[in-house]
């Protein structure tokens, strides 16, 4: 098998055997449930503070979002409240996507991603870490504490233990479980959606009407030793700029770095585009290169400077939540293909 190929399969199978193993940590968020929302245009592009603060992010973290909303509400900075919100995850050791608990590579380590980026337009970014949960927290002292931008692997964990991160074992017993059961027949069979659970990127306007976001994750299931996705790269996974706006992705990661799709959109609204014009367009440039596009699912969520929102995928069942005046909501995507 050539490897691109063998990319390809390997990521749809993980994505695939993780929406399985993740159901449990999603069993709350139910799809037919009143708090569920279709996707609707907001037309509202006049910036008024009364609408601040709003946080939104991928997928049905539901407790990640509340948390990061009621942080902002509280009067935190956007950043902060942020990687407040996206530690939930880091922390849910039932989520096998992201953080303690997230699935292995193929040789049974759990490697994790994380990037953040600030109102002022810093950043800072971990890749491939081992023992570490918080990695988006990781990624902010690697921007606040380091003249760097990205470290990596166990340059980034030892750089952790300096700064009172603990060493912890990510691999839960679940999860070494579900690796092993891979591994007696390693079926790359493509499994494509994935639903209500994957990478948290999330995005945060505080009181200030400051933008900023987070990005973390385990990646692939399953993927090779030393694979990063999209998720720590800035641009990609994750772009804000505080004048317009921010994105941020999920989804087969190989397909969104081709794009650098975050930072497309972002440019995309700096001229003049609605958040949700400019994720579609972001989706159609990753179909329009790939005629395999229906093998796998991409996803974008972006907010702009006056807190309207809008997201796109490729396949339908991807949804977003978004926290504004005390109301937690998760808004059903719209989608490339027709389901
Ligand atoms: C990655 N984009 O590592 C991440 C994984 C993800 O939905 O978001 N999956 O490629």
């Amino acid at each position: 098998m050539d490897r691109r190929k063998f990319l390809k399969n390997a990521s749809l199978t993980s994505i695939g055997l993780a929406a399985g193993s993740s159901a449990l940590a999603c069993a709350k968020i139910d799809k037919n449930s009143s708090d569920v929302t279709q996707q609707k245009e907001d037309t509202t592009s006049i910036i008024d503070n009364t609408n601040f603060p709003v946080s939104i992010c991928t997928w049905g973290f539901v407790d990640a979002n509340a948390k990061a909303g009621q942080t902002l509400e509280q009067g935190v900075k956007a950043l902060d409240a942020a990687i407040a919100g996206v530690a939930i995850e880091e922390e849910n050791l039932t989520n096998t996507t992201v953080g303690k608990g997230g699935a292995p590579d193929r040789d049974g380590q759990v490697t994790l991603d994380a990037c953040v980026m600030d109102s002022s337009g810093d950043c800072g970014a971990v890749v491939c870490v081992q023992n570490i949960t918080n990695v988006a927290l990781l990624a902010k002292k690697v921007m606040t504490e380091t003249p760097h931008v990205i470290l990596a692997a166990k340059g980034a964990e030892d750089f952790a233990y300096t700064q009172g991160f603990k060493k912890e074992n990510l691999l839960t017993e679940a999860s070494k479980k579900a690796w092993e059961d891979w591994k007696k027949t390693s079926e790359y069979k493509p499994i494509i959606n994935i639903e209500n659970h994957d990478t948290i990127g999330m995005l945060c306007i505080d009181k200030d009407s400051d933008i900023a976001g987070a990005c973390t994750t385990s990646g692939l299931s399953y993927k090779m030793k030393g694979r990063v996705g999209d998720s720590p790269i800035i641009g990609s996974g994750l772009y804000v700029d505080n004048q317009v706006g921010g994105a941020a992705a999920t989804g087969l990661g190989e397909e969104i770095l081709k794009t650098v799709g975050s930072f497309l959109i972002v440019e995309l609204m700096r001229n003049g585009m609605h958040p949700q014009q400019a994720c579609e367009e972001a989706i159609n440039r990753i179909v329009n290169k790939n005629k395999n596009h229906k093998d796998f699912q991409a996803a974008y969520i972006a907010i702009n400077k006056a807190g309207q929102t809008g997201s796109y995928c490729i396949h339908p069942g991807f949804a977003y939540m978004k926290y504004q005046h005390g109301k937690n909501e998760r808004i059903l995507s719209k989608a490339f293909l027709k389901a």
